[in-house]
């Protein structure tokens, strides 16, 4: 025998059943919902992106419906394609089921139900049962979605020059610093689980000068709140050459931009199923830190706990402002300070307390961290030591500096919080589809 690689496809999607008007033929899925009428059933098939509408009659059915046919079964439908309508008066095709060739049978019935326009059951309920809750048409588009967000960062950033790199998730040390870090014993060494791949991608800046990544980041956050998580997608890009930290601002526009388009063109079904409302994005705004926190006390007359960071309040007061002010669900804030920026920062060499740096505010929350990285060893290890931080401990991060790097600089944005502001959902868990936090690390 020899495998040849040719596949064959037992089933035939929806979208191509214009072709097979009044034509018999073979659907696979599961059954999603059994509706029984007076005198015929509606089975709906769940195939991979859609539902399928299939009617049963004994009058056209060769088949004859019994106990064993149940919601959640895996089934081979086979039955004439024929167009009927919806209720707003629009095309839509069923099948008249002919035979039903049933693949498997559940033990149990799902213990939530899923067969409704939404899963109507708590957040954690939810989340326990995730593997089936997931299988609700409108739960799964939003994962859908998700893969345009990834597909869209890619095909756009893979069309700029941008090599696709994975670093190491188990590190010498911990890149953002702080104590979110996930200790682990690595043959009696310690070691740190990935908080991102910020050392790496600078250090393939040397070698690729465009690099990017989309890859799991551990977060060890203590604290149980509704945009935290301790494992995330974080979608990374890293690029030499800049003239300024602008250059970083402008792809990421870009890169939102060809996102949002192929959300509303390839994941359109989904969009209309979650109700989304799409972004427009001709131009984002851009305010320094400062600027922002004076806006925050005049015109909104709030009194900031901190003034070297946003609290979530103001993050979303700063989203209003830039609907209300510019009709932008987008705002860049640039040049936080120094003190709140990580070592790779690189300081405003004309205000040093200040940084090349930005986060990127969507609908109020905080999508992206990014900015110019410190690209001089000298002026790198000297804000090491500055910090309290052992150079030698980074020795092999600071090969980068040490043999020659560019101007560069990069970003994080984090897939389950853009994700959860597009769908306008309250809890970054709800964009995640298997969530690890503080209390929860199955299934
Ligand atoms: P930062 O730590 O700000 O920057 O993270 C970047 C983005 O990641 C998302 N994010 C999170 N999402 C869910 N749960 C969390 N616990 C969490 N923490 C962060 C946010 C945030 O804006 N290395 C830098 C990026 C860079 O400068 O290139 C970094 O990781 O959307």
């Amino acid at each position: 025998m020899f495998i040849t690689g040719e596949q064959k496809s037992n089933t035939v999607a929806y979208a191509d059943f214009e072709k097979y008007e009044d034509q018999i033929v073979t659907i696979t899925g599961t059954i999603h919902n059994i509706r029984m009428m007076s005198d015929f059933a509606f089975v709906i098939l769940r195939t991979a992106r859609e539902t399928i509408q299939c009617v049963y009659a004994e009058s056209f059915s060769n088949y004859r419906m019994g106990e064993d046919v149940k919601e959640e079964c895996a089934a081979k439908i086979t039955g004439k394609v024929v167009a009927g309508e919806t209720k707003d008066g629009s095309k839509r095709y069923e099948v008249q089921i002919h035979d039903i060739e049933l693949l498997s049978h559940p033990a149990e019935i799902p213990p939530v139900v899923i067969t409704k326009k939404q899963v109507n059951c708590d957040l954690s309920t939810k989340l326990d049962y995730r593997p089936v809750t997931l299988r609700n048409p409108k739960e799964r588009a939003i994962f859908k979605l998700q893969e345009g967000i990834q597909r869209g960062f890619r095909e756009y950033l893979t069309k700029e020059g941008f090599t696709e790199i994975h670093s190491p998730k188990i590190n010498f040390a911990g890149a953002e610093g702080g104590t979110n870090v996930f200790k682990l014993d690595y043959f009696g060494k310690q070691v740190y689980l990935a908080q991102s791949p910020q050392l790496y991608k600078q250090a393939m800046v040397a070698v690729y000068e465009r690099v990017f990544e989309i890859a799991p980041v551990f977060r060890a956050e203590h604290h149980d709140t509704s945009r935290h998580l301790n494992e995330y997608i974080s979608m990374d890009f890293e690029m030499g050459f800049i003239d300024s930290f602008e250059d970083i601002m402008n792809m990421e526009a870009g890169v939102l931009k060809y996102i949002m388009q192929l959300l509303k063109t390839e994941y359109k079904n989904e969009v209309e199923l979650l109700h989304i409302e799409i972004p427009e994005i001709k131009e984002i705004p851009v305010l320094k830190f400062m600027e922002a926190k004076e806006i925050l006390m005049k015109t909104f007359k709030y009194k900031p706990s901190d003034m070297k960071d946003f609290d979530p309040e103001e993050e979303q007061l700063l989203g209003k402002y830039a609907k209300k002010q510019f009709n932008s669900d987008f705002i860049f804030i640039t040049h936080y300070p120094s003190k709140k920026r990580p070592f790779y920062t690189m300081d405003d060499p004309e205000d040093p307390e200040y940084t090349l740096s930005f986060d990127l505010l969507f609908r109020g929350l905080e999508i992206t961290s990014g900015g110019q990285r410190v690209h001089d060893y000298n002026a790198q290890v000297e804000k090491m030591v500055k910090l309290g931080m052992n150079p030698e401990e980074f020795a092999t991060y600071l090969m980068l500096h040490k043999y020659g790097a560019p101007p560069h600089g990069g970003l994080g944005l984090g897939l389950e919080r853009l994700t959860m502001h597009l769908l306008g959902a309250k809890n970054v868990r709800e964009a995640t589809m298997f969530p690890r936090d503080i209390n929860r690390v199955s299934p």
